[in-house]
């Protein structure tokens, strides 16, 4: 038996369908229309950690904040961010949800909590720090989440921040998903330790490892640290490890051993999940192919409304656009 509502459960496999979905149509899309150059920026498929975004996701309010990445997409979509915004950023159209100014890596919608993506490897660890103590300062129990890669541990402001994080108990969950790579460089060559959530330790704080590509283990590992967080317990260190589906960006070839790759696509989060529903009588087969026809139409409406929209007027260029 599952633990959890049943719509959650659904809320889980939705959330799941809409990055895959999402992901899959960027690519297609990268791929056919990169060179007529309407495109905005690199991309960073977030295709196989589906599981971490939605089981984290699932346990924030609208009013936490997160801090994402360069591989984002699945960050933004689980907390949230409105699909027609998030294609047409993706497309540098005005009606982006940075205003066609960021991209793929700077999916910004403040008024959900979401403070954008991060072009450099570890940047938004130390930013997090400003919307926990913005938290406490203001005395509301808001909740941070911040996403970084196992590349990410293994600089500067990883240590930095989860020291301030420690000493000042701020209200933030770390959330390192452990990809095994940094672009090409296996984990083993840039941590010399198994699990980087023992690393907690040096902080004082708790630290655990989470299957990542099981978003009832991510959900409950990152409900428990939510909670701590929420009640002025301070951060709690969750890894996750998964493995991405992709090559680390659309223009690097994939260097991983075959084998390897096979193992990981043999546990996809999707269809561990979907064949826990089927076993659990908690969806029948229709439900799944009605659910996937939904996501798929949403996102197709979001194309169009992307297609349809306009690039930003050249004259705005130098104009302070927040402020209007
Ligand atoms: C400070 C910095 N160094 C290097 C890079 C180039 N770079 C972009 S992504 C990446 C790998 C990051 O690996 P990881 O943190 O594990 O995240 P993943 O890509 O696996 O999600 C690197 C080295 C960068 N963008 N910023
Ligand atoms: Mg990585």
């Amino acid at each position: 038996m599952i633990d959890v509502p049943r719509e959650t459960l659904i809320q889980f496999l939705r959330t799941m369908y809409l990055i895959r979905g999402f992901e899959l149509k960027m690519l297609m899309l990268f791929q056919r229309r990169a060179l007529a150059g309407d495109f905005l920026g690199a991309l960073h498929s977030y295709e196989g950690q589906e599981a971490v975004a939605a089981g984290v996701g699932a346990c924030l309010r609208k009013d936490d904040y997160q801090f994402s990445t360069h591989r984002g997409h699945g960050h933004a979509i689980a907390k949230g961010l409105d699909l027609n915004k998030m294609v047409a950023e993706m497309f540098g159209k005005e009606t982006g949800c940075s205003r066609g100014r960021g991209g793929s890596m700077h999916l910004f919608d403040v008024s959900i909590g979401q403070m954008g993506g991060n072009g450099i490897v570890g940047g938004g660890l130390p930013l997090a720090l400003g919307t926990a103590y913005s938290a406490l300062y203001r005395n509301t129990d808001q909740v941070t989440v911040c996403y970084f890669g196992d590349g990410a541990a293994s600089q500067g402001s990883f240590h930095e921040s989860l020291n301030m994080a420690a000493l000042n108990k701020y209200p933030i969950v770390y959330v390192c998903e452990n990809n095994h790579y940094a672009a090409t460089t296996h984990v083993s060559k840039n941590c010399p330790i198994e699990n980087i959530a023992d690393r907690a330790a040096g902080y004082g704080i708790p630290g655990a490892v989470v299957q990542g590509n099981d978003v009832l283990a991510v959900y409950r590992a990152a409900s428990e640290a939510v909670a701590r967080a929420r009640a002025g317990q301070g951060p709690t260190l969750l890894e996750c490890k998964t493995y991405r589906h992709r090559a680390h960006c659309m223009v690097i070839p994939e260097h991983r051993p075959e084998e390897e790759r096979e193992a990981w696509l043999a546990r996809d989060p999707i269809n561990l999940f979907v064949a826990k529903l089927r076993e659990e009588n908690v969806m029948t087969q229709d439900d799944l192919n009605r659910l996937a026809a939904e996501v798929e139409q949403a996102l197709v409406d979001a194309v169009k409304f992307a297609d349809a929209s306009p690039f930003p007027d050249p004259q705005m260029l130098s104009v302070d656009f927040w402020a209007n």
